[in-house]
């Protein structure tokens, strides 16, 4: 699929996609949604890619779904075409995705960096979910994701208030991993994706999937899912790979079966 929203670049095992609407602070279009959509399929269906990073630019990762689109929406319309639910193809991704943030990620830009597993900020980065200001609420799984990342009390003040955050409470909260230069965001980022892309594939896979587990699940069905998972990388070449080569002190060379 040709991309106009989005730029897709392949290198070596990393995907870097990044938002392209410079001009309205990548605000997210129902097109941009489609082609996130597609890109994700496209990234799961590719066996050389191994991780992803999203990004934006030093402006804004996003300022939020696209307002002007959605002024003349109604209900119905909204209700019928199930508005929005194709980001949870992109949120479904099975690849490993860092949200690479600098700048605005407000309303459903916030959302977008939350779908990744985790966010790296620069220290300008802004994070907000500011629909209430405009009448609306989070509808990219603000206020599910939200709360899971930073906790009850500072979710509702921020949906209930739109206030933003700034990088440096971001981390406080828990919202963001670490902080960066703006400088140092992309390549620090491309670097973390590099080193889980040469990380063994099906490993890094099944660890995504138990850490998902921890925020749907009740704690010993967690942990049962979690050893049966470990269990499960005793079958591949990876394992054995990782381990012999630990006691024979040398690198590992995995072949990500
Ligand atoms: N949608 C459309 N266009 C946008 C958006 C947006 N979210 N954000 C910015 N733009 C456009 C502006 O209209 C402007 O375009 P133009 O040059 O044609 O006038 C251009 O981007 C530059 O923006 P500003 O001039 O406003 O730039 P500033 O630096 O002055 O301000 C801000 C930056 C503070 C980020 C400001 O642009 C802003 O407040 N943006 C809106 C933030 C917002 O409210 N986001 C939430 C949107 S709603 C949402 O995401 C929830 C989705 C769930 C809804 C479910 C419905 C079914």
């Amino acid at each position: 699929m040709a991309y106009e929203m989005i730029l897709l670049e392949r290198r070596g095992g990393v995907a870097l996609i990044t938002l392209n609407r410079p001009k309205v602070l990548n605000a997210l279009s129902h097109q941009t949604m489609t082609e996130m959509a597609a890109a994700t399929a496209e990234i799961d269906a590719d066996d050389t890619i191994g991780c992803v990073v999203l990004t934006g630019n030093d402006k804004a990762f996003a300022a939020g779904a696209d307002i002007k689109e959605m002024i003349e929406l109604g209900f119905v319309d909204a209700y019928f075409g199930d508005h929005l639910a194709l980001w949870d193809r992109v949120a479904a991704c099975r690849k490993p995705m860092i949200a690479a943030v600098a700048g605005y990620a407000l309303g459903g830009g916030c959302e977008l960096a939350m779908m990744c597993d985790f966010i790296l900020a620069a220290d300008n980065a802004r994070f907000g979910q500011p629909e209430v200001a405009i009448g609306t609420m989070p509808g990219m799984g603000g206020s599910q994701r939200l709360a899971r990342f930073v906790g009850k009390s500072k979710a509702m003040e921020m949906c209930l208030t739109g206030r933003q955050m700034d990088a440096a409470e971001a981390e406080r909260a828990g919202l963001v991993s670490r902080v960066l230069p703006l400088a140092e965001l992309l390549p620090e980022a491309l670097r973390t994706a590099e080193k889980i892309a040469s990380l063994s594939r099906p490993a890094v896979m099944l660890i995504k999937e138990a850490v998902d587990r921890a925020f749907d699940t009740p704690l010993d069905v967690g942990i049962r899912f979690e050893r049966r998972v470990f269990h499960a990388t005793f079958a591949t070449e990876d394992r054995k790979e990782g381990m012999t080569a630990f006691v024979e002190k040398r690198p590992p060379v995995f072949c990500h079966r």
